[in-house]
């Protein structure tokens, strides 16, 4: 199946489901009005992405199963990556009015729509309430119900602690560059973006799979692993994009300076930046300003970002695939059970390598 054709596939699942929580919304005697809302909100801010979260976690099932899969397989598989997508819209609606975005997708950021504005925090909500209707309505019966429930549960709070921790390291009033480090980046990632966008797809796979855990050689810790640098390497993806991409490459506009972000460039850039570099940096960063703004991206080229984030690049993609051999090349896991391969890993380091959006 050729990449367009499994995201129709994976698309059409999408448009059951809405209709589905559509259909509830009804049933509870809502009107017209509010119906049209809610079905806006999730056209709006669930299908549009990439969809690499959502389509890795039938990517996954396929990879552990090791062949193709029914038609069952795949509707329960696709549901659990609309939920993914789902807790990314949820992620995604907040943190556009937290990080005053202006687009999204390539399309205005949901809060800044006629007559949106703040309706999107409970926009927000409604989306994070479908993950937990569409488990109950698809998972009730099944052995893995509590561990998806839970690590959905764990996910949103791990993510929540990230989106704190990045928000307070950046006060819109008060710039402070020597709090910045690349420690401090790395916690922030690790929590805002690595567990969500990584491990959260691949542990529901497994879970699917029937996949245990266990004391010695935990499968889902040997996953997390991999996944953790893998998800802080995407993040360093993505703040290098906010800095380097154009707006029609990566559907957003930057705003990390503007911002005051502690982002991967502004610490590789105060890591070499000479006295006189460090006090331009000390006086534009986190300014609501375009000149501002423009004068650390100056300081970032000088300084050589582009060639220390290609450089970052390489390093990361090798000692990634290092760690994804540390998997025994049988697999890991149980005698009789569904396995954790290498595979499942290289799949998804190949699709983030070198992305440009
Ligand atoms: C992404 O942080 C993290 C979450 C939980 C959405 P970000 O603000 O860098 O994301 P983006 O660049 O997409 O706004
Ligand atoms: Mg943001
Ligand atoms: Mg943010
Ligand atoms: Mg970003």
């Amino acid at each position: 199946m050729s990449k367009a054709e499994k995201r129709a596939k994976f698309e059409a699942v999408f448009t059951a489901i809405r209709d589905e929580l559509v259909e509830y919304f009804k049933s509870q005697g809502m009107p017209a009005d509010a119906t049209a809302w809610f079905t806006q909100n999730l056209d709006y801010n669930v299908p549009g992405g990439k969809l690499n979260r959502g389509l890795s976690v039938v990517d996954t099932v396929e990879i552990l199963k090791g062949r193709a899969l029914t038609d069952e397989e795949y509707f329960k598989s696709a549901v659990l990556g609309w939920c993914v997508e789902l807790l990314q819209a949820f992620f995604l609606v907040s943190d556009d009015v937290m990080d005053s975005s202006i687009t999204r997708r390539g399309q205005p950021c949901w809060y800044r729509n006629e007559g949106v504005g703040l309706i999107a925090i409970n926009d927000a909500f409604l989306l994070e309430a479908a993950i937990y209707w569409l488990l109950k309505k698809h998972f009730r019966a099944d052995k893995s119900y509590v561990n998806l429930i839970e690590l959905f549960h764990e996910t949103s709070f791990q993510t929540e602690i990230g989106q704190l921790l990045d928000l307070i390291t950046a006060p819109e009033d008060k710039v402070d560059l020597s709090k910045f480090s690349l420690e401090r980046h790395r916690l922030i990632v690790l929590y805002k973006t690595a567990y969500y966008s990584f491990y959260l797809p691949v542990a529901l796979a497994m879970y699917l799979c029937g996949i245990s855990h266990r004391d010695a050689q935990d499968p889902y810790a040997l996953a997390s692993s991999i996944l953790l640098p893998l998800g802080e390497y995407f993040q360093i993806q993505d703040d290098y994009l906010d800095y380097a991409g154009t707006p029609e490459q990566i559907g957003k506009i930057g705003t990390d300076i503007v911002d005051n972000k502690c982002s991967w460039c502004i610490n590789t850039a105060l890591a070499v930046a000479n006295p006189e570099q460090r006090a331009v940096l000390d006086a534009s960063y986190g300014r609501k300003d375009a000149a501002a703004e423009q004068r650390v991206k100056d300081i970032f080229n000088a300084v050589g970002v582009h060639e220390k984030y290609a450089k970052y690049e390489e390093d990361a993609y090798k000692r990634i695939m290092g760690l994804i051999q540390t998997i025994p090349e049988a697999g890991l896991g149980v005698e009789g059970e569904v396995k954790l391969k290498r595979e499942v890993f290289v799949s998804f380091l190949e699709k983030i390598y070198k992305r440009q959006k």
